[in-house]
């Protein structure tokens, strides 16, 4: 066997270089990149086996271990799992800071590659900088903190290790059903380390994806329900985007005439002016959509995890007979569904060819589509540009952003009041037009997703659409999208505080108490100029006064090459009425407050009215 003599981080960075997939016909290397952040847990040994394989393997600094982790993330959702990034940090701090952006990975099904470095497994220097010491339990690291948000997990304390760790890890990434965040915790002084390896174990490997095939039966019994059914609606998630198949469930509606409902990860699998598309379902979904889940006689998810903003905490369709068409078995059985394992496409597929004749009746059809229509008004309303000059809701600012991109445009978001009325108002024309991280939604999450999206689709505009409150809480990837020439527009809606936490709060009966600046403790009420904080990390920076001079900036934004940041103050108070539903949010059972027990009122009895329908 001829070997080769290489450091442990060596071997790494030479195995994931050779790793190749086929995209869109053209062979590339699953990895685009990595993101490193130095410390002493990886700049030695990792260090300098990147720099050595930085033409397969390109790294890129970030500012935050997090940031740079949501940035890896993005890149793999909006590739829809087909290539994905490598995160190294160093031990300690660095990589607890990635924790989170595992988290955020594993709810979303998204696949990254975390590579935190680890204390010594020779023990030679412990407690070594930063090592979180157990007193029970010599093995415990801070990097165990990634073992219930990984969806596999290795410590490697062996050079040799490498050899079977290293395929396990690409094999979690690209397996579809179990697809997820995998952490190498690499123990420093094992970098350094060298081995004689085989030669053979760095031949460029091309990998494919698999497509699970539904099973015969589980096909049978879910077209024979809809051959049945009167009223079906399809519930369409992020699996059907991750699986390539928006074109296939387009073909199967136009044939078969039935609507498609889209939760936040699947939204934009349909054009928003297709004829089946409902628009969004569930708390944050469109009247129509919602309309036609309680008319329903038979609800079909595709690609979803059925989470609480989708069935309106189980109480939008929950008395519904219910199948799921899901590669993952877990997702497939969620709520008592009937399970239809398998692959979006090959299952749509599947289904086209067995209801080929059958097709939903016209005036259960012309219903739809007068709830469209009906729905499509509202949006309108809530977008319109009031006049006079009252502060512009977040709708109005939507609409306005949404006028000023093309079709091509990426929106980007995550977290706050934002992606409830994103999921409802935006208009999307084409499959990831519309990238939310609504799995996890995490605050800070926009600006650094959006380098990532926009490393993936470096010819789409991307926009990202930011509270002030997400803003402060992680903006320094901003700097980043500068320095490596990657452009983003984002749009900073200033209400002052945590608009939506302060809403849902008073919503349950207390009173505005911590979420607003004005309603939190403060010596002097911050006045952030957020325009010149953007300014400062080297973005383009405008303050827009007025809606209007909210368009004008976007303008200018487009032509500019670098990153922009438009800011624009907005009313903490306002939103989008039209279309939503219920979402259980426990509100106190006893309390001094009179506004507090009537909203337990008001909970008890929609809590009472979902325990009739399941
Ligand atoms: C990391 C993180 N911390 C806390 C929360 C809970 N949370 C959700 S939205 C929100 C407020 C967001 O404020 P801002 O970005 O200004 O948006 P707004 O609500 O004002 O629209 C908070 C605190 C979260 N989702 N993520
Ligand atoms: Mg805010």
């Amino acid at each position: 066997m001829t070997t080769i003599r290489l450091t442990a981080a060596q071997a790494m960075v030479r195995w994931l270089g050779a790793q190749y997939v086929v995209v869109d016909d053209a062979e590339v290397p699953y990895f685009a990149g990595a993101w490193a952040i130095f410390g002493h847990g990886n700049v030695a040994a990792l260090g300098e086996a990147l720099y050595a394989g930085r033409d397969a393997l390109p790294t890129f600094r970030a500012h935050n271990e997090q940031g740079m982790a949501h940035a890896a993330i993005a890149y793999a959702k909006q590739m829809r799992r087909r290539r994905a990034m490598v995160c190294t940090t160093s031990i300690g701090p660095g990589a607890t800071n990635m924790v989170t952006a595992a988290a955020l990975a594993h709810v979303n099904r998204l696949p990254v590659l975390f590579v935190p470095g680890d204390v010594y497994a020779s023990r030679r220097p412990d407690p070594v900088l930063q090592q979180v010491e157990a007193f029970g339990d010599g093995t415990v690291s801070a990097n165990d903190c990634f073992l219930p948000v990984s969806r596999y997990f290795d410590r490697i304390t062996r050079p040799e290790q490498l050899l079977d760790a290293l395929p396990k890890a690409l094999a979690t990434l690209l397996d579809p059903a179990a697809c997820g965040p995998v952490t190498l915790a690499f123990c420093q002084d094992v970098q350094a380390e060298a081995f004689d390896y085989p030669l053979a174990f760095f031949e460029r490997r091309v990998w494919g994806v698999r497509r699970a095939m539904p099973d015969a039966n589980e096909l049978d019994a879910l077209a024979a329900a809809m051959r049945a059914s009167k009223r079906p609606l399809i519930v369409s998630g992020g699996g059907v985007l991750y699986s390539g198949a928006e074109n296939a469930l387009a073909a199967f509606a136009e044939a078969t005439g039935i609507a498609v409902a889209e939760t936040q990860a699947g939204k934009g699998a349909l054009a928003w002016k297709h004829p089946s598309a409902l628009g969004s379902i569930g708390v944050t979904g469109s009247s129509a959509a919602n309309a036609a889940a309680r008319e329903a006689d038979l609800v079909v998810g595709i690609g979803t995890r059925l989470q609480d903003f989708t069935t309106g905490s189980r109480s939008l369709f929950a008395d519904k007979p219910l199948f799921q068409i899901n590669v993952q078995a877990f997702d497939a059985h969620k709520h008592g569904a009937v399970p239809v394992v398998g692959d979006a496409l090959r299952t749509i597929e599947a289904l086209h060819d067995r209801l080929r004749g059958w097709r939903v009746a016209d005036e259960v059809r012309a219903r739809d589509a007068a709830a469209v229509a009906a729905w499509n008004a509202d949006v309108d309303a809530a977008v319109a540009a009031a006049p006079g000059r009252t502060l512009p809701s977040d709708a109005q600012v939507i609409g306005a952003v949404q006028a000023a991109v093309g079709d091509d445009a990426v929106v980007v978001c995550a977290a706050g009041g934002l992606p409830g009325e994103l999921h409802k108002l935006w208009r999307t024309a084409k499959p990831g037009g519309y990238h939310l991280e609504y799995g996890y939604s995490c605050m800070g999450y926009e600006i650094a997703g959006g380098l990532g999206v926009k490393l993936a689709e470096p010819r789409r505009e991307v926009v990202v659409m930011v509270g002030d409150g997400s803003y402060l809480m992680m903006n320094s990837e901003l700097a980043t999208s500068v320095m490596l020439g990657v452009k983003l527009v984002v749009v900073l809606l200033d209400n002052r505080g945590y608009g939506c936490i302060n809403r849902l709060q008073q919503a349950t009966g207390s009173p505005g108490f911590n979420n607003l600046l004005a309603d939190a403790r403060h010596a002097v009420l911050p006045e952030i100029d957020f325009a010149v904080h953007a300014r400062s990390l080297g973005a383009h920076a405008e303050h827009a006064a007025t809606l209007d001079e909210l368009r004008a900036a976007m303008e200018r934004a487009r032509s500019i090459e670098r990153s922009c940041v438009v800011v624009i103050d907005t009313d903490p108070l306002k939103t989008t009425e039209a279309g939503g539903w219920w979402w259980d949010v426990a509100v106190p059972e006893v309390s001094d407050r009179p506004q507090v027990n009537a909203a337990r009122r008001d909970y008890e009895q929609r809590v009472r009215m979902k325990r009739d329908l399941s």
